[in-house]
């Protein structure tokens, strides 16, 4: 019998048109469903709206019509979204279902019968966006400690939910299962900050509003919108506190919550309680995402940055928008989107490295070998690296994904295919194509690409299936082992056709203006918002304006600020020079529980063979930085430390750590 797997979105309020990094989550969540599939287990994919709070009462108000009008209509547009992005979820719940609404009344019953709510009073600053009451200590300034925006002074009757009666056991299972939350720094806040420190007892109701769920037998009052909407992910597979459905049965515990950052606390705090006192398991992880900002500032219509899924893929094909929202956002910090930046990762890396290595392959084999895939002969030349380079790729996409670091996933599979890139370098298939002799090894080369290319249609079907689709139909194959050599010699491929066509820069603005109905923007308005991603500042310009004498020490530091450096011994897994710059080297470095990729201006000292392999010392909580190279912004995540760089003769020289020191070891 298949393995399950249940994982969810966060349900987007449904108060307006869902943004691209709303829409993210759900690509996110997509290809993480889809890579599970293809791993042989029995998914469920769950998503849907969150419908009911003060906002959309307020929303539909204005418009001049009902609550429930206005979630039809946005939920509808959600949903149009979704399918757009080609999310294969299972099911869509509404918050305003009539099932879900009847079992969260039910739940909220039970735990007032049962005495973890009880009836009081309420006072404190209320955030009236957020819906949500503060304390005196976690408010300053007069602003809200989530959303920064202005709150009030507020009173009301409310029922409040017994928080610190489950929150020993719930640090006890934090503690007990470091991997209930990722990344794990998030889930060191939420036992530092909040259960640590002691929970305060929750309001669980509003009387503001009527827009809710209402508290069995007392109308003045609905359900908090979070309590509501939290319940979704057991109400949809037909709990009850009566009896529980067969989903439930089959698919509860959920294995993955996928949410944002900003909702990691009510998910891992609240949410777990809640189950705690309805006796309901646990779920068995919560992966809470960065953000998608525009450049560097955060998306928000009121600064006129907002993206939206369905512009976008107007604009980039709907494989387009997944490809770079899945590949542009690290693993535990934000992302970043801008125009510019989606024009480059699309012409360098889906319609260059992958679109014209799966054209040029097929084209090819059409020309040499009548369509027919050839049978190879024996490995030569780097026949055997390009092989070690696509079985590398297969393990490490699939660590990467059980891992959910869904971009590096992506990383390792377009490093596969600049090597087959490479391999056509290498072995020049039109220059053997013009001998007898030629012609044989032609046929190895030529089986080796299309089977690379195979491979890595299957390694992309979960985060980009519809190119995926178009090139193994273009194959001729439906065979989607990840065994190098399942390609069928013998058959016929399909035809080529041009995957990604690339986008020229300025038909491309001319485009996006007109579908806005705006002029084009002028060129200092397009480099303002590419100034805002941080430039490389590459070590030789560094040392040219460094001081010409010894650099004079640095203030005094005192211990307590020096421990704040996290340096870790970390192993070079990989190291390989940047186009068309001359001290930039990237690495990916091993730190025992992550991988990370860094540039270092060393490429003047070191080579990268001199590196691979070697053991160097890692400032790793240095923040992350996103650089531009070669027009693309790619993100450094930590510091190679090494001497030299400041001074004025500047001779570089790495601090390599002991080759025995053990990969992941703080180093103080
Ligand atoms: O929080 N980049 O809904 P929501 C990436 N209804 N993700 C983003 C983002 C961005 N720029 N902006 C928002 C809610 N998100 C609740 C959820 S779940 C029981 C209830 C993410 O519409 C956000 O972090 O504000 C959240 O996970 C999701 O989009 C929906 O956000």
């Amino acid at each position: 019998m298949k393995e399950k797997f249940y994982l969810t979105t966060a349900i987007p309020y449904c108060s307006g048109k869902p943004h691209i990094g709303n829409t993210y989550e759900v690509i996110l969540t997509d290809a993480i469903a889809r890579y599970k599939r293809q791993r042989g287990y029995d998914v469920f994919f769950l998503t849907g709206t969150d419908e009911h709070g003060l906002k959309i009462e307020t929303k539909a108000a204005e418009q001049g019509i009902t609550p429930k009008e206005f979630v039809d209509g946005v939920s509808d547009k959600v949903k149009e979204i979704w399918a757009l992005v080609g999310a294969s979820y299972d099911k869509f719940i509404r918050t305003t279902d009539d099932y879900h609404e009847k079992a969260v009344a039910g739940i909220f019953k039970k735990l007032l019968d049962q005495g973890d709510i009880y009836k009081g009073q309420y006072e404190g600053w209320y955030c009236v966006p957020d819906e949500a009451f503060f304390t005196d200590t976690q408010v300053t300034d007069g602003v809200c400690p989530d959303c920064g925006r202005p709150v009030q002074r507020a009173k009301e009757d409310a029922y409040f939910f017994r928080m610190s009666k489950y929150a020993d056991k719930l640090l006890k299972h934090m503690e007990d299962n470091p991997g209930f939350v990722e990344p794990e720094a998030r889930l060191k806040e939420m036992i530092n900050n909040f259960l640590k420190p002691g929970l305060q007892d929750l309001c669980v109701t509003r009387s503001s509003f009527t827009w809710g769920v209402q508290v069995p037998g007392d109308e003045k009052h609905v359900i908090y919108v979070w309590i509501d909407a939290l319940s979704n992910y057991i109400t949809a597979m037909g709990y009850t506190v009566d009896e529980q459905g067969e989903l439930f049965k089959k698919y509860w515990p959920c294995d993955v919550h996928v949410i944002g950052k900003d909702i990691v606390r009510f998910h891992t705090i609240y949410w777990p309680i809640l189950l705690l006192a309805l006796g309901v398991p646990l779920p068995k992880k919560i992966y809470g995402h960065g953000w998608l900002n525009f450049g560097t500032d955060k998306m928000s219509k009121s600064k006129g940055n907002v993206m939206y899924a369905d512009e976008l893929a107007q604009l980039f094909g709907v494989d387009g928008v997944r490809y770079y929202t899945l590949s542009a956002m690290p693993y535990s910090s934000d992302g970043s989107i801008t125009y510019d930046s989606m024009i480059t990762a699309y012409n360098s890396d889906l319609a260059n490295n992958l679109g014209n290595l799966v054209n040029r392959t097929i084209s090819m084999n059409k020309k040499y070998f009548a369509k027919v895939v050839p049978a190879p002969g024996a490995d030569e030349g780097t026949d055997g690296e390009l092989k070690a380079a696509v079985a590398e790729a297969c393990k490490k996409a699939y660590e990467c994904m059980d891992g959910y670091k869904v971009s590096d996933a992506l990383y390792e599979i377009f490093t596969m295919l600049r090597r087959a890139n490479k391999y056509i370098d290498e072995t020049t298939p039109w220059t053997l194509a013009k001998t007898e002799e030629g012609k044989a090894r032609l046929a190895t080369v030529m089986y080796n690409l299309l089977e690379t290319i195979r491979i890595g249609a299957v390694l992309l079907t979960p985060f980009i299936p519809e190119t995926a689709g178009k090139i193994l139909a273009q194959l001729g194959t439906d065979v989607t082992s990840l065994e190098f050599g399942s390609l069928e010699s013998g058959k016929e491929t399909g035809e080529a056709e041009v995957l990604f066509k690339r986008i020229d820069e300025k038909e491309f603005y001319e485009q996006l203006a007109a579908m806005k109905g705006e002029p084009a923007p002028t060129e200092n308005e397009k480099k303002e918002t590419d100034n805002k991603m941080e430039e490389v500042k590459d070590t030789a310009e560094v040392v040219e304006e460094a001081v010409k004498e010894y650099e004079p020490l640095a203030e005094t530091c005192a211990f307590d600020d020096f421990v704040k450096i996290d340096m870790r011994v970390a192993k070079v897994l990989e190291c390989e020079t940047v186009p068309k710059s001359k001290k930039l080297l990237r690495f990916k470095l091993d730190l025992g529980f992550e991988t990370r990729q860094v540039f270092s201006g060393i490429a003047k000292y070191y080579t990268p063979e001199e590196m691979i392999g070697k053991k160097v010392v890692m400032v790793a909580n240095l923040a992350p930085r996103m650089m531009k190279i070669n027009g693309v912004e790619e993100e450094s995540n930590g510091m190679i430390v090494a001497s030299g760089g400041h001074s004025p003769d500047a001779v570089v020289k790495v601090l390599f750590a002991d080759p025995d020191a053990p990969v992941g070891d703080r180093i103080s």
